[in-house]
């Protein structure tokens, strides 16, 4: 069958990997439609050797549509969501619109594809450090069991879209020219204060809530319970941006509940695991970098080591690139699957 897609939010950090992804996918596409705000009418962006018009996102734009990736805020995916589900089209959506809904499937294919039976034309995408965590703990879980999860990120600029990306050279440049560089985005542009986050690390990711935890941090620690099914894993997280492009680095603490877990009975489960890829050879200096998981379709894992006083603790460093595991790919490849199952 040939789909015909639609990308809302096409022109943007996602938006551009999920265009880049699709020409290399197995989904036959007779139609794409690239959607974006007023401001992008008029450019093109390049499919397959084909210039494509961007087109501003209307109600009429879902018209015929099959299937829909939704990336460009959570606001625009609860303006046009409905109407693209009632017009017949089946949504992808990267937000965190509507990810705790009960009702709407949360997905990483290597972890939980059964939950797209479910779906009601509206399937959720991760955010992006869960995605990277949760394929790595899945496996785990499964064969030993997990109790406990504590984690803290390292999250790469480009997770806040291309807009943060420029204002971190802005002011990396202004930084080396003996200027004072300027703030206007990060650590969130619906909040108050802006930071630099050249040469800085800025342990604000989203909004805080009340509780003293961040938005970011309560959707990795929600999303990994929603997605495992294990309501009561203990998870904690601490989110904080470096000034990194691409690559969402974690160091992850987690504690299983079989007895006599050895590094290596892991590190065989990793090694098994669909899409991790083991980078642990520390006599040899090897180990996952946000430099060289950017730009690649794997979860990096490695460090790998016991904890020094809980025989069933373990730590693990865990590197992928955000834009594509953490959003577009997973995006691309919950399409894909849903066409293997006959959903789509
Ligand atoms: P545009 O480029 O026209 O502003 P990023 O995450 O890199 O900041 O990208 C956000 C994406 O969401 C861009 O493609 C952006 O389009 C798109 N977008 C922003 N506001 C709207 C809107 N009101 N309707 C549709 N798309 C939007
Ligand atoms: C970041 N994780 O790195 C965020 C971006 O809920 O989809 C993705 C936010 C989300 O800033």
């Amino acid at each position: 069958k040939k789909y015909s897609v639609a990308i809302v939010g096409a022109t943007g950090a996602v938006g551009k990997q999920i265009l880049y992804l699709l020409e290399k996918s197995t989904i036959q596409i007779d139609q794409l439609r690239l959607l974006a705000s007023a401001k992008s009418a008029g450019k093109t962006e390049k499919f397959k050797n084909k210039e494509i018009v961007v087109e501003e996102t209307t109600e009429d734009s879902f018209k015929d549509i099959d299937l829909a990736f939704f990336s460009a805020s959570g606001t625009v995916t609860k303006k046009y969501q409905q109407v693209a589900r009632d017009l017949g089209a089946i949504v992808i959506d990267n937000t965190s619109a509507f990810r705790m809904d009960a009702d709407v499937p949360l997905v990483i294919p290597e972890v939980n594809p059964e939950q797209l039976h479910a779906h009601n034309q509206l399937i959720a995408n991760p955010n992006c450090s869960t995605i990277q965590m949760v394929v790595t703990l899945k496996p785990i879980a499964e064969a030993f069991g997990l109790q406990r999860v504590i984690v803290s990120t390292y999250q790469a600029v480009s997770g806040a879209g291309l807009d943060a990306l420029k204002e971190m050279e802005t002011q990396t440049q202004a930084v080396l020219n003996g200027k004072k560089p300027q703030a206007h985005i990060l650590p969130s542009s619906s909040d108050k204060k802006h930071y630099p986050i050249a040469f800085n690390a800025i342990p604000q990711i989203d909004l805080f809530s009340e509780d003293g935890y961040t938005l970011e941090e309560w959707k990795m620690i929600n999303e990994t319970k929603k997605i495992m099914k294990i309501e009561a894993l203990q998870v904690a997280a601490t989110c904080v941006r470096i000034p990194v492009k691409s690559g969402h680095s974690e160091s992850i603490y987690l504690e299983v509940n079989k007895d006599n877990v050895t590094v290596n009975d892991i590190k065989k489960v990793l090694e098994n695991a669909p899409g991790v890829l083991l980078e642990d050879k520390p006599s040899n200096q090897i180990y996952p970098m946000a430099i060289t998981a950017a730009g690649k379709k794997e979860v990096f894992v490695g460090r790998i080591r016991r904890d020094l006083d809980n025989k069933k603790g373990f730590h693990l460093w865990v590197v992928s690139d955000n834009l594509i595991k953490g959003a577009a790919l997973n995006a691309v490849q919950i399409a894909e699957k849903m066409i293997d199952m006959s959903l789509l």
